[in-house]
């Protein structure tokens, strides 16, 4: 079904998003949504500098992903890439592949690169991005600040977030999680007024602590999202105690947590006014939060848009 025959709502929603976790709902929003209605704010503190050229892999995993370019398998990068790039650097020169960037991916790295370096924002260059691989709905990075996620680990000491992530491949202990520069990071005035104008923000069921805390660090938008007319609802990356892929659960342990969608809510506490949680999942134990219990596993393109669309019905059917 095209997208013209099937917009469940007109309304404006603002989805805060990171990883690969969040962009199933993404991809499921982009269905039953007017694209240009839609505004994705995305965790930039995965982003870093690697072979001098500007990394932000939750912006581009996003991108290629409503694009449709994104690889399926590994759901970042982009589909059918090759790495001729990455194994001339090892054969001829001995730099360790630990990052794989794809020849094709190369092209949006060194582009952005360029166009920063030229005095460009973040959010000015990831708007063109986007629009150049013919998006309509918004992509916006959380700030225009570099601010890093920074890992304690138990085994390593601190990482830089695609050293934990990738090179030591999430195994070490997290003890605690920092952003650096937090202090010198301001909400965007993108940021802000899409939070303003929203009908319902979403937080996607991405990591809350690795993916969405560092969106919530920005200063100024926790703040916005209190005075935001907009209800908030967060949507569950556990299910059944268990995350569906990547490091959640284990994180959520090594931090002394319940492996729990109750955990993840109480996590969200003064943030949200909804919870979606998953219909495999126990009741929350909180009786001041409004919740549903829904199919959120989306394992195909037809459950991805039934869990958006159901899931703005219901915020409709309670948000005024
Ligand atoms: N993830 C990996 O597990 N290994 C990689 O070599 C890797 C490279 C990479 C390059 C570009 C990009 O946009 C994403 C990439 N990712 C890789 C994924 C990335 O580390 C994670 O998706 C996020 O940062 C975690 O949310």
């Amino acid at each position: 079904m095209g997208n013209e025959n099937n917009l469940a709502l007109n309304k404006n929603v603002a989805v805060l998003i990171g990883g690969v976790g969040g962009t199933k709902l993404a991809s499921g929003l982009i269905k039953v949504v007017a694209p240009a209605r839609l505004t994705f704010i995305i965790n930039t503190g995965d982003d870093f500098c690697h072979l001098g050229l500007k990394i932000c892999p939750d912006l581009d995993t996003l991108m290629y992903t409503l694009a449709g370019s994104v690889d399926p398998d590994l759901g970042w990068g982009m589909a059918a890439d090759s790495t001729t790039t990455l194994e001339s650097l090892e054969q001829n020169y001995g730099v360790e592949p630990w990052f794989r960037l794809g020849d094709k991916d190369l092209a949006t790295h060194l582009l952005r690169s360029q166009l920063l370096r030229q005095g460009q924002s973040l959010t000015a260059v990831t708007g063109c991005l986007a629009r150049r691989l013919g998006l309509s709905a918004r992509l916006l990075p959380m700030c225009d600040e570099a601010m890093p996620t920074i890992i304690s680990t138990a085994e390593q000491g601190e990482l830089g977030f695609q050293e934990y992530f990738v090179k030591h491949r999430w195994r070490p202990v997290v003890e605690s999680i920092r952003h650096q520069n937090c202090e010198k990071a301001a909400m965007s005035p993108a940021v802000s007024a899409a939070l303003e104008q929203a009908d319902i923000i979403l937080i996607a069921p991405s990591n809350p602590w690795l993916s969405v805390a560092p969106i919530l660090a920005v200063p100024g938008l926790r703040a916005a999202l209190k005075r935001a007319d907009a209800p908030v609802v967060a949507v569950t990356p556990i299910i059944a105690g268990a995350a569906v892929k990547g490091p959640t659960a284990k994180i959520m342990a090594e931090l002394g947590l319940t492996v729990s969608a109750a955990a993840v809510a109480e996590f969200y506490a003064g943030v949200i006014d909804g919870f979606v949680n998953d219909c495999r999942n126990e009741p929350l134990p909180a009786p001041n939060l409004r919740t549903v219990r829904l199919d959120t596993l989306m394992t195909d393109t037809i459950a991805k848009a039934a869990l958006a669309r159901n899931t703005l019905e219901w915020i409709a059917g309670w948000a005024a």
